[in-house]
């Protein structure tokens, strides 16, 4: 159902009935500070395609540092943000649109180059903090190719620490909506989609808004942690595991009372690699489910669909 409101006329295609979704108390929480963590990231990748880590060992201080800068910026004037930032295209400063097939979001946001970190404008922590996260997010692959069994221990990790690796870096920022904050709806803040790459690593400040899609397709609520890390495993890697590992479609929807942010890091491939389902992990009789294709093939296609469609269909084996 569509509920149309007034007075703010972006809010009109934006609202949209919330079916309120508790907290849901079974997000696995991998702790990196234990031995062990390698099985239970498998389980969780098998059966949710996320999870979030504790004691990750980035620091807070830097968390939040990146956080008080990216608001500083999202504060500035409208007519600022795009002069210092570009507009996206993808890169730079966007403001409710996303990509550019029509879809929308109550959202503005930074997306950059995670190796140039361009936009030309920074942040002071920016360079840091990507530089953190591609460590975490290189040890967590690493983790996960040992809980799978995998000989070569760097067998995923490689692709998001070659020079060449195609990594973005997004902060979004999820504005109070002061219209519809009196009623129980919620606002579409990003659309559900299932990410296209490798592994994404997400902090999010202290405000809810993350929900994720269960096997059985219901959604439900992330509860927020801004000191832990979330992990998505992205479609690349779902292929790479020949579908062990699922590419979990997730959104955003807000109450338009709070403010939201986030940072993620999309831990991409080079775009000359091939990504197809590795020898090692496929049994004596088990067959490739998906045909292999170039990360510049597969993001191509990716940036030429709609948000929420199913882009990894094409490439399933009939
Ligand atoms: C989803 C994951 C990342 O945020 C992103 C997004 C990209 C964009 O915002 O330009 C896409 C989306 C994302 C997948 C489908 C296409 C491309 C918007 C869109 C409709 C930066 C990415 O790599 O893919």
């Amino acid at each position: 159902m569509v509920v149309r409101t007034n007075p703010s006329p972006e809010g009109i295609f934006l609202v949209k009935a919330l079916k309120p979704s508790a907290p849901f108390p079974g997000v696995p929480a991998i702790d990196l500070s234990v031995p062990g963590a390698a099985g239970g990231m498998v389980a969780a990748c098998t059966e949710f395609g996320f999870f979030k880590v504790i004691n990750h060992g980035v620091s807070k201080g830097l968390m939040a540092a990146l956080e008080a800068e990216a608001m500083e910026f999202f504060n500035l004037p409208e007519t600022e943000k795009e002069k210092k930032a570009g507009a996206a295209s993808p890169f730079g400063y966007g403001n409710k649109n996303i990509g550019r097939n029509g879809d929308v979001g109550w959202l503005e946001y930074l997306l950059m180059d995670a190796s140039t970190a361009s936009p030309s404008f920074r942040f002071a922590a920016l360079k840091e903090y990507v530089a953190a996260v591609k460590k975490l997010a290189a040890e967590l692959l690493e983790l996960m190719a040992e809980g799978l069994g995998i000989e070569q221990r760097n067998a995923f990790s490689r692709l998001v620490k070659d020079a060449r690796s195609d990594s973005f870096f997004r902060i979004n920022h999820y504005p109070p909506c002061p219209a519809v904050q009196s009623f129980n709806l919620g606002l579409n803040g990003f659309g559900e989609h299932t990410d296209p790459q490798i592994i994404s690593v997400l902090r999010s400040n202290n405000s809810n808004g993350l929900q994720i899609a269960l096997k059985d397709g219901s959604w439900v609520s992330v509860p927020p942690d801004q000191d832990s890390f979330f992990v998505i495993v992205g479609d690349s890697l779902q292929v790479l595991t020949n579908g062990r590992f699922r590419s979990v479609r997730h959104r955003v929807v807000t109450s338009g009372v709070r403010s939201r942010l986030s940072m993620i890091y999309f831990g991409g491939p080079a775009l000359s690699e091939r990504i197809a389902p590795l020898p090692q992990l496929l049994g004596a009789l088990e067959q490739s489910r998906y045909r292999g294709f170039t990360w510049a093939e597969y993001k191509a296609a990716a940036f030429k669909s709609r948000l929420a469609d199913n882009r990894l269909v094409h490439f399933e084996k009939k």
